[in-house]
């Protein structure tokens, strides 16, 4: 599937400012913060949209984390391998087709274009690999061919399921006990209750062919992949075994990633990622941003307000990844009196030294990617009317640009 146009990202070791530090990030796994610092290259994947609404400032925040951490492997000197899904078939998405009238096809596609402009606006730097997962039907297959070689396959009806107990290690990623697995599932897509199942969380790999559904033919036989299957099977076979980061948004810890990674330790003997990394849910005025509940604030409605997307990025860096916040529309004026801040303090013919600037910004994104603090150190310097190095106004725009990707 086509991906979205890159962003110039400046390297700050060509322009003769050295490399960033060692990145630190937190694993949910480990429920600690861990090193992510390979050799050479590291390898990405992030959960994709499921397109049947327009992206919301929750989805922009999610992705905007990667794009940080991106940022971040890349001024150390590192080959980033980014491989990004597009659920483009699903039960949400052939729902809102039918509530709406509209083909689910068309509707995906809509959506996928409106979510690649978004993100071109925000600047974010896109996958190498961004795949649907109907063009991964093949893959899924395969994949539920060495699951099922593994023992670790059974019917229920015409569908198949995945044994949990097939995996010693299941449970490790959320760190959830049963109960609360239990409570969980039904509510992100699972069906504990359904007859036939060895163990309520054994989760759906194949769904045979439903009326009036999408299916595809295959040596499974008519039917569409269940969605952890999907994530495992392209992150496999575009990221190969044991890549670096897992990534998404908190309401996927359990069981989207708890099963993917499953999934893949049984097929391939290895552990999936190296860390599991999860980005806070953003609200809205005190609820969880939904579509039933009206109150979804669209990256495309603030751009199509004229709200510089710049000031909206500079939104997002103001929270922490990993803390759960809630929009309030005042926000974006304050990040446009921000930047109007920043552009104005870099075009100072004299300023005080950028390299102090460029190590705050470093410093604070290698520590789990605390952008807050990359930006009150903006800030303090754009406030400071002291001293005068001429070159500062380039190196901090050039840093702001690279790092943050805020262009000023
Ligand atoms: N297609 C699946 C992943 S394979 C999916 O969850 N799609 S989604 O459209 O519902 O969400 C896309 C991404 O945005 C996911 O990483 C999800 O965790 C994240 N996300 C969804 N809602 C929010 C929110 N309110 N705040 C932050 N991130 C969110
Ligand atoms: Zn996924």
């Amino acid at each position: 599937m086509r991906s979205w146009s890159v962003p110039d990202v400046p390297s700050l070791s060509d322009l003769g400012l050295g490399v960033g530090p060692a990145v630190m990030i937190f694993d949910t796994a480990a429920n600690g913060t861990t090193p992510t610092d390979p050799e050479g290259s590291a390898r990405l994947y992030v959960c994709g949209i499921t397109p049947y609404d327009a992206t919301h400032m929750g989805h922009a925040a999610t992705y905007l984390t990667f794009d940080l951490l991106q940022r971040a492997w890349r001024d150390r000197g590192l080959d980033v391998h980014y491989t990004q899904n597009v659920t483009d078939v699903d039960d949400p998405l052939l729902e809102r087709a039918l509530v709406t009238g509209v083909e689910w096809s068309e509707l995906a596609e809509r959506e996928i274009q409106l979510f690649r402009e978004d993100m071109t606006a925000l600047r974010i730097i896109p996958p190498a690999n961004y795949i649907g997962a109907v063009e991964s039907i093949n893959l899924v297959v395969d994949l539920i061919d060495r699951l099922d070689t593994a023992g670790a396959v059974y019917p229920v009806d015409d569908d198949l399921y995945f044994d949990v107990h097939a995996d010693d290690a299941f449970g490790t990623v959320s760190g959830f006990d049963e109960e609360m697995m239990l409570r969980i599932f039904p509510e992100r897509g699972g069906d504990p209750d359904r007859a036939g199942k060895k163990d309520p969380l054994d989760c759906l790999l194949w769904q045979a062919e439903r009326p009036n559904e999408p299916s595809w033919e295959t040596r499974l036989g008519r039917g569409r992949p269940g969605w952890h299957i999907e994530c495992t099977a392209i992150a496999l076979h575009h990221l190969g075994e044991t890549f670096d980061v897992q990534g998404g948004g908190s309401d996927l810890v359990f069981p989207h990633h708890e099963m993917s990674a499953s999934e893949a330790r049984v097929a391939t003997g290895e552990p999936f990622a190296r860390a599991y990394v999860h980005a806070g849910m953003v609200g809205f005025e005190g609820e969880k941003m939904s579509k039933s509940k009206g109150n979804l604030v669209l990256v495309s409605k603030l751009r199509a307000d004229g709200r510089d997307p710049m000031a909206i990025r500079l939104a997002l860096l103001a929270h922490h990844y990993r803390s759960d916040w809630e929009w309030f529309g005042d926000e974006i004026t304050a990040a446009e009196a921000q930047l109007a801040r920043w552009r104005a303090a870099v075009a100072r013919k004299m300023a005080p030294s950028g390299h102090a600037v460029l190590d705050s910004i470093r410093t604070a994104l290698a520590d789990d990617l605390d952008a807050p603090a990359a930006l009150a150190a903006v800030d303090a310097w754009a406030a400071d009317d002291t001293a005068g190095d001429p070159q500062a106004g380039r190196t901090v725009r050039t840093a702001i640009d690279a790092l943050l990707g805020v262009a000023l």
